[in-house]
C-alpha cells in the first residue's frame, strides 16, 4: 500500500516521525474538564490564527460543521448553502436529523455563489415561511475543485447576511490551502464569520481533529452542544499535540501541494479525451472529465490502481485526485506517466 501513489485525499496524510514525536511527549489531562493543557494551546493558537477569541477541538470537521448549524439555528429555520458543498453533500443528512433545519442549495460557479443569489434566496418574514437564520460557505471548495473563495465575494455575502440579521459559518476545512494560494491570512478570510470550522486531518497532516472558532460568549454553548454530539474527548492533548505541530511546520508547505497539483493539472490537460482547466486549479485538488476517454469512472480508478496510482471517481464523469505532505515531486511524475500509459 505504501509504494502507492495515493491521490485519492490529503485525509490520507500520515504522521510523520517528527510528529509523533510530539504526540508521545505530549502533556495531558481531561478535556472534559478543560483540563489539557495541549487541548487548551493548541485552542489558543487555533483561535489566533482565525483571529477569533476562542476555539474548541472536536473529533471531525463534519462534527464541527454540524456544531456550527446546530449552535447558529433552530428547528425549522432554514440554512443557504452551495448546492455542491461538503455540509449540503457529503454529511449523510447530519443538518435535517441533527438540528432540524432545512437546506436551501444553491447553483455556484465552481462552488462560488453571486451575492444576488444568496439576496434572493433569503425570505421575508411571513409566518409561513421557514426563517433564514444561517449562510454557509465553503473555503476552498471540494467539488467546485479546490476553489479560493474570493475575498470580495465573502465580504458582499457577508453584508448582506449582516443587513438582513442572518448567521454566516465558514467550512473552512482547508482554509489555510485558500490562504497559502492566495496570500491572504487566514483571519481575513474568516473575520465575516461567526463561526469557522477547519481540519488538522487534511493537508496539515495530523491523524485526527478539526476546530471550530467563534467568539468567547458562544462557547458554553458550543462545549454543551460538542458533549451532546458525542465529541467531548479526555486526554485528548496526544492528538492535539500532532494539531500544533502541524499548525506549526505544515502550513505554509502546502504550496508545494499546489505546485504539484497545477503540474498534474496540466499534463492531464495534453491528453486526449481528458477535460480540465488547468488554470482553474487554484490549490491541491484535480478535479477533471473523462467521459470521452474509452473508461467510466470505476474502470478507470482500478485501471489506474493496477499501476499504483490511487484516485476517487467523482460523480458519473469526473475523477478526483488530491496532492498532499506524502505525495512527492517524483510522486507526480510517476503518476503522469500512469495517466499517460492509461489514457493514451
Ligand atoms: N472531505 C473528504 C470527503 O468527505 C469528501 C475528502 O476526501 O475531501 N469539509 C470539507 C470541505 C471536506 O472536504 C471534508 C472532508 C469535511 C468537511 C469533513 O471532514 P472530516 O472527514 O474530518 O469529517
Amino acid at each position: 500500500m505504501n509504494s502507492r501513489i495515493d491521490l485519492r485525499s490529503d485525509t490520507v496524510t500520515r504522521p510523520t516521525p517528527a510528529m509523533r514525536k510530539a504526540m508521545a511527549g505530549a502533556e495531558v489531562g481531561d478535556d472534559v474538564f478543560g483540563e489539557d493543557p495541549t487541548v487548551n494551546r493548541l485552542q489558543e493558537r487555533a483561535a489566533e490564527l482565525l483571529g477569533k477569541e476562542a476555539a474548541l477541538f472536536v473529533p471531525s470537521g463534519i462534527m464541527a460543521n454540524q456544531l456550527a448549524v446546530r449552535l447558529l439555528t433552530h428547528p425549522g429555520d432554514e440554512v443557504i448553502i452551495e448546492s455542491q458543498a461538503h455540509i449540503f453533500h457529503y454529511e449523510a443528512g447530519a443538518g435535517g436529523a441533527l438540528s432540524g433545519i432545512q437546506f436551501y442549495p444553491l447553483p455556484g460557479a465552481y462552488g462560488v455563489l453571486k451575492e444576488d443569489q444568496v439576496a434572493d434566496a433569503i425570505r421575508t418574514d411571513e409566518y409561513y415561511l421557514p426563517p433564514t437564520r444561517l449562510i454557509c460557505l465553503e473555503n476552498t471548495h471540494n467539488r467546485g475543485g479546490g476553489t479560493i473563495y474570493p475575498i470580495e465575494k465573502i465580504k458582499a455575502v457577508a453584508k448582506i447576511a449582516r443587513s438582513r440579521g442572518v448567521a454566516m459559518h465558514l467550512d473552512g476545512a482547508r482554509i489555510f490551502n485558500a490562504s497559502v494560494a492566495s496570500g491572504i491570512p487566514a483571519a481575513e478570510y474568516a473575520k465575516p464569520f461567526d463561526t469557522v470550522s477547519f481540519c488538522l486531518s487534511k493537508g496539515l497532516g495530523a491523524p485526527i481533529g478539526s476546530m471550530i472558532c467563534t467568539t468567547t460568549g458562544r462557547l458554553p454553548l458550543l462545549r454543551r452542544l460538542r458533549r451532546m454530539f458525542g465529541g467531548g474527548m479526555r486526554q485528548a492533548g496526544i492528538l492535539a499535540a500532532a494539531g500544533l505541530y502541524a499548525l506549526e511546520h505544515n502550513i505554509k508547505r502546502l504550496a508545494e501541494d499546489h505546485t504539484h497539483a497545477k503540474k498534474l493539472a496540466t499534463a492531464l490537460a495534453d491528453l486526449p479525451g481528458i477535460s480540465i482547466d488547468p488554470e482553474r486549479v487554484e490549490t491541491n485538488i484535480v478535479i477533471f472529465d473523462i467521459s470521452k476517454t474509452r473508461y467510466a469512472p470505476p474502470q478507470a480508478v482500478e485501471a489506474l490502481k493496477e499501476e499504483g496510482v490511487l484516485v476517487v471517481p467523482f460523480g458519473k464523469t469526473l475523477l478526483r485526485a488530491v496532492t498532499h505532505l506524502n505525495i512527492s515531486e517524483k510522486d507526480i511524475e510517476k503518476a503522469i506517466m500512469v495517466f499517460r500509459k492509461i489514457f493514451r
